[in-house]
């Protein structure tokens, strides 16, 4: 049984399919909380998921996990939201958008009926636009709602990067920043090992953008889904966030002001503690760059501009 004398730290998930579940199971072996609940509107998939995660416990020990309600919600120091329909080969992620906002829509009321004070990570897709969603339904500071943004985008180019030049992929600082979608950009011209700019022929850096930008697609073709990298990288956020780690993580949060853009949601650079986000980073970006930024800014709008909240 958890320890009941230390405070105990919860986390909900909702949505328990191909990435809730992995996510649930990854933030298990890393015992990042001592409350772990599953919510999802297939109910036996949750309940199954928890029993099969108890079976576990033998070997990981002090962790609660059921599968709950949204009254389970109250306590959670962190509700990650995978909920939705998951993206078809061939279809793009903004198609994805009209049926998520619904889903969304009861999600968010749900959340916030019962917790005030949690901090919300989505990563549903678009997962942009309904961070910003769920940033306007929940009426709460931007800074408790966090998309997954291009963090998992930036694993994919440091993972690239790093099979070109032959390092650990931890040693390479590189990061893609904007839309977690098609109109993202690379920062090649803050690329680094060891501050060392990276030295790749142009027209190699193209393909190893490419590679990144479609990985999700040629993933989804080969598999059906993607589920190991994204789990990871949700696990990765919660554990700053409880742990306050004041790391730098790409994520997708509130811009307003910083890049000269105004209210969007995209992946930058924040520091992430215990209240969420609690700094952007100002990359200095090129003049090529930055217009790239502005435009995947412009795309997000558009379709921000899609949905009524
Ligand atoms: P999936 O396996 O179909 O799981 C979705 C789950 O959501 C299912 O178990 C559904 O029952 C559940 N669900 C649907 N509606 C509701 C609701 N109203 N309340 C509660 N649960 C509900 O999809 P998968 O897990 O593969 O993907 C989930 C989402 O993550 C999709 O939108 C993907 O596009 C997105 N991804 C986001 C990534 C990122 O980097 N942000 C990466 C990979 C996938």
């Amino acid at each position: 049984m958890p320890d009941k004398s230390a405070k105990a730290t919860r986390i909900a998930v909702i949505g328990t399919g191909a990435v809730g579940s992995t996510t649930a199971y990854t933030l298990l072996l890393h015992k990042r909380m001592s409350e772990l609940v599953l919510i999802d509107v297939n109910k036996d998939k949750a309940r199954g998921d928890a029993l099969d995660m108890n079976h576990g416990l033998p070997f990981v020990g002090n962790v609660r996990v059921w599968a709950g309600d949204y009254e389970d919600c109250r306590e959670a120091d962190i509700i990650v939201v995978t909920a939705g329909a998951a993206q078809k080969p061939g279809e793009t992620r903004q198609d994805l958008l009209k049926r998520n906002v619904k889903i969304f829509e009861s999600i968010i009321e749900n959340v916030t009926k019962y917790n005030t004070t949690g901090i919300l990570l989505i990563a549903t897709n678009p997962v942009d636009v309904l961070s910003y969603f769920s940033w306007k339904k929940s009426g709460w500071p931007a800074n408790r709602v966090i998309g997954s943004g291009t963090l998992l985008d930036s694993a994919r180019f440091r993972y690239l990067i790093a099979e070109e030049l032959n390092i650990d992929p931890r040693s390479v600082h590189a990061h893609i920043i904007g839309e977690h979608g098609d109109s993202e950009l690379p920062v090649w011209s803050r690329a680094n090992v060891a501050g060392l700019q990276v030295d790749i022929p142009r027209a190699r850096q193209e393909e190893i953008f490419q590679n990144t930008r479609d990985a999700a697609y040629e993933i989804i073709s080969a598999k059906g889904a993607t589920f190991y990298a994204i789990a990871l990288a949700l696990d990765r956020i919660c554990a700053a966030i409880l742990r306050n780690e004041q790391s730098v993580l790409t994520v997708s949060t509130l811009i307003s002001g910083h890049y000269d853009l105004e209210e969007v949601y995209l992946g930058v650079p924040c520091i992430v503690d215990h209240s969420g986000v609690r700094e952007i980073l100002d990359l200095e970006l090129s003049a090529e760059e930055q217009e790239l930024l502005r435009k995947s800014a412009r795309t997000l709008k558009s379709h921000i501009d899609e949905i009524s909240v």
